[in-house]
């Protein structure tokens, strides 16, 4: 029996500040109909997809920050998304800023080919500093800007397949993936924004490429699920991103890959009953891991075990 399903990664290129968020969204409902002339089922979308990567810019007052926020999903301006779902039946994935009364999160929804909002998740590892640090060429000041994501790691049973999602950073931590593993996911859907240069290790500049891919074809090999990850790439606002879009099997293998770093979509053709091929034998979590012996995984003094040793 297999359970095949086409997808595709929707990477785009520079929002610029003053870019509308209906020119964005048109720009990949562009994308969604190019997915689905290509019969893909999924389009994956980057973290923060509607506007231009705000957090790289001190704001001191809070109206000027939540300029950057959605009050609302679908709203006027990303109607246009749901209505291409609808008139393609194609699902998709959104990254966006969320505003939820007083709370605000970086967040991401997986939307059906019917337009009803499936599953949302809010950014756990949250990057960056806090305070205004003008000495950078470019600031990151997601800590600043949004709160610690509070809807764990869902993980939900949608187009045949188990279905969870991640963000940005959130891909760099063994245990966003462990726990997804733990739900029998099949399919992690993730984007990012990640600039070439790292200021704080500017000597790990050459090396983003190959750590975004060795994240995430380390969570997708190590829990034998699939991910698409979506980069918003290009030069955007004077900060070159990385773009490095791609669909991973659950073997690790990179089954499609983006080549520029501007608006591109690759498809691939998965099939969510390869995930066993790794969960039934290296990975059969029931017959080889030993929780009993990680509890300092999750000690709040995680530090305590560099005592102990
Ligand atoms: N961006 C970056 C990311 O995790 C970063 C931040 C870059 C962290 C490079 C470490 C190294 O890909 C976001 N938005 O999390």
């Amino acid at each position: 029996m297999s359970r095949p399903l086409t997808v595709a990664a929707a990477q785009l290129g520079p929002i610029a500040k003053d870019e509308p968020r209906a020119s964005a969204v048109a720009r990949m409902v562009a994308m969604m109909e190019k997915a689905s002339a290509r019969g893909a089922a999924l389009v994956v979308f980057p973290e923060l997809a509607l506007t231009t990567f705000f957090p790289r810019w001190f704001m001191a007052d809070q109206p000027s920050v939540d300029a950057w926020f959605e009050a609302e999903m679908p709203s006027a301006d990303t109607a246009p998304l749901f209505d291409a779902a609808r008139r393609l039946g194609i699902a998709f994935h959104l990254g966006y800023a969320e505003i939820d009364g007083p709370h605000r999160y970086n967040t991401a929804i997986l939307v059906g080919p019917d337009g009803a909002i499936l599953s949302k998740y809010r950014k756990v590892h949250l990057p960056g500093h806090w305070d205004d640090e003008p000495w950078r060429p470019f600031q990151h000041l997601e800590k600043r800007y949004f709160e610690r994501g509070n809807l764990g790691f869902p993980v939900v049973d949608a187009l045949g397949g188990r279905i969870g999602m991640c963000i940005c950073n959130d891909r760099r931590w063994p245990e966003t993936w462990r726990l997804m593993g733990l739900q029998d996911a099949e399919l992690v859907c993730l984007g990012y924004n990640t600039p070439q240069h790292y200021p704080n290790a500017p000597g790990h500049d050459r090396l983003q490429d190959f750590h975004n891919h060795l994240s995430m074809q380390a969570g997708a090999y190590q829990n034998g699920t699939y991910v698409i990850g979506a980069a918003k790439a290009g030069l955007e606002e004077g900060c070159e991103l990385i773009g490095g879009s791609a669909i991973i099997a659950p073997t690790g293998e990179i089954i499609a890959l983006a080549t520029t770093r501007g608006d591109e979509v690759v498809v691939a053709d998965i099939d969510f009953d390869t995930c066993r091929e790794i969960r039934k034998n290296i990975f059969d979590f029931a017959q080889h891991r030993q929780p009993d012996l990680y509890g300092a995984l999750v000690d709040p003094a995680g530090g305590a075990i560099r005592k102990a040793v």
